[in-house]
């Protein structure tokens, strides 16, 4: 996340319709009160199906999916560090479920820490009763507040993937292109095992496929380089009947100045910055030298109305079939969501997504949406969620939400919800003021 700046501009917008008005969207709210929610999971608890949810104040909070009842699962409060303050971007910034987590309860956690300075800790938790057993796996040291990375994934290999930023204050620094640092970088490890390395125990080993792993000018861990500060990545779990696309990373990678990218992480790949920002070059010099450079799928223009982008999943649930195969994601400041299509090898389309008029969801439906999407959640059957919040600084509040995704009503007949009130979350006014909050990511 980095907020570099925030400019109050006045959009003069008109609202484009969507190629995917069949495909609108209600929300239902599955949980409310929480700090800003910043990574979700669909699992089973001791038999009970549970939506894990964590908030960067530093608890993985468990809604039970059919009472809703929510307690906090894991809490890392005392541990992580995090101010009350706006541009935030400490504290605890994502977590990924063990492949087997159902059996052996391990997760592993992304949160930053001080000892005498700060680290971005990448640790595997187990809870046992009311006990928390930590091992901590790697401490990166940061050198700015922002830009701290925070994606976690289990790839299809089963190797634990990890996403950190260039932690810098500003663009200059080539961090993400140095070979030496784990900053800027994608990271692979295998979690089950460990090695003994200068004759300290590593809960971790590097996979002997890792790309660099026999390169001594390389830290072996890296697994692609170049990049800003993935956020929010996904696995695509595959076509349901064919498995096709089975595996793939997505990553949206947010920009500085210009522009918000897309991009499938592949080994070894350069993704280019901070010589390239998504598709435009910042170093003449060093723009023709990147070597496996990577371009990404996608890029969109600050100037056509995007802040900072939240990478999303590839859709492969059932309830909205025209998003079938689709990549989902969205813009921080203001909330909208979009897909792309891939309509050939080299070519995604981009289209907005809208929520449906108020007629067409059910009163359960009504959710007032919250302003600034957090992230992206999918369920087991691959439906999605949206974790939003309307106040970001997120220890004063506990503005944040989750909603599930559900399609309309297939009956269009007015309803009357009482005094449920639902704020119109798509196509700003003609002209009106609106916080574009740049670079937030
Ligand atoms: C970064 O580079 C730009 C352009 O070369 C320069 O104007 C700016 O002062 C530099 N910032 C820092 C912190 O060095
Ligand atoms: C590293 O070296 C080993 C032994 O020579 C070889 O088997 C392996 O394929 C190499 N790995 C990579 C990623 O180059
Ligand atoms: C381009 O990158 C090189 C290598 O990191 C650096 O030495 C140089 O200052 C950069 N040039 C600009 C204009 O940022
Ligand atoms: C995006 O911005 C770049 C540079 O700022 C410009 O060259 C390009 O034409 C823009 N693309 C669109 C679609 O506006
Ligand atoms: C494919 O994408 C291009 C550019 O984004 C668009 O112009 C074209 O209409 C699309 N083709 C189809 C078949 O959707
Ligand atoms: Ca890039």
């Amino acid at each position: 996340m980095e907020w570099t700046r925030v400019v109050v501009i006045t959009l003069v917008m008109v609202h484009v319709t969507s190629s995917a008005d069949s495909e609108c969207f209600c929300l239902k709210e599955i949980a409310s009160n929480l700090r800003n929610p910043l990574q979700m999971a669909h699992t089973v608890v001791n038999q009970e199906e549970v939506y894990l949810i964590a908030e960067q104040t530093g608890t993985i909070k468990s809604v039970n999916v059919k009472s809703s009842i929510i307690h906090d699962y894991i809490d890392l409060q005392e541990l992580i560090v995090i101010e009350n303050r706006f541009r935030e971007e400490r504290g605890l910034l994502g977590f990924a479920l063990h492949p087997k987590f159902v059996n052996n309860l391990k997760l592993y956690t992304y949160s930053i820490r001080n000892f005498k300075k700060d680290y971005a800790v990448i640790s595997e938790i187990k809870r046992s009763g009311t006990v928390l057993d930590e091992r901590i796996l790697l401490a990166i040291p940061i050198p700015g507040e922002q830009r701290n990375g925070g994606q976690l994934l289990f790839g299809i290999d089963g190797y634990l993937y990890i996403f950190i930023g260039d932690g810098a204050e500003s663009s200059n620094t080539s961090r993400a292109q140095d070979r030496t640092s784990l900053l800027g970088k994608v990271l692979r490890l295998d979690v089950d095992s460990f090695e003994i390395v200068n004759d300290k125990i590593q809960y971790y080993k590097v996979p002997e496929e890792n790309p660099f792993i026999n390169d001594t000018d390389w830290r072996p861990e890296i697994f692609a380089l170049g990049t800003r500060n993935m956020w929010r990545c996904s696995v695509d779990s595959g076509d349901p009947s064919t498995g096709e696309g089975k595996g793939t990373i997505y990553c949206g990678d947010t920009g500085d100045d210009l522009q918000e990218e897309v991009d499938i992480i592949t080994k070894g790949s350069n993704y280019g910055w901070n010589y390239r920002e998504g598709n435009i070059c910042l170093n003449a010099t060093m723009c023709s030298k990147i070597a496996n450079e990577v371009h990404p799928i996608h890029t969109f223009n600050h100037s056509d109305g995007i802040s900072a982008i939240v990478g999303g999943p590839l859709y492969r649930g059932t309830r909205f079939p025209g998003l079938a195969g689709k990549y989902i994601f969205g813009d921080f400041g203001s909330g909208h969501l979009y897909m792309l299509q891939h309509n050939s090898s080299e070519n995604w389309q981009r289209s907005e997504l809208n929520l449906c008029q108020k007629n067409k969801c059910g009163c359960k439906a009504l959710a007032t949406p919250r302003q600034f999407l957090l992230a992206i959640g999918e369920g087991n059957s691959g439906e999605m969620f949206l974790l939003m919040t309307d106040n970001i600084v997120a220890k004063s509040t506990t503005a944040g939400a989750v909603y599930e995704l559900v399609p309309p009503l297939a009956d269009t007949k007015p309803v009357t919800c009482g005094s449920v009130s639902s704020r119109s979350f798509i196509g700003l006014l003609i002209g009106s003021t609106f916080l574009f909050l740049h670079n937030y990511f």
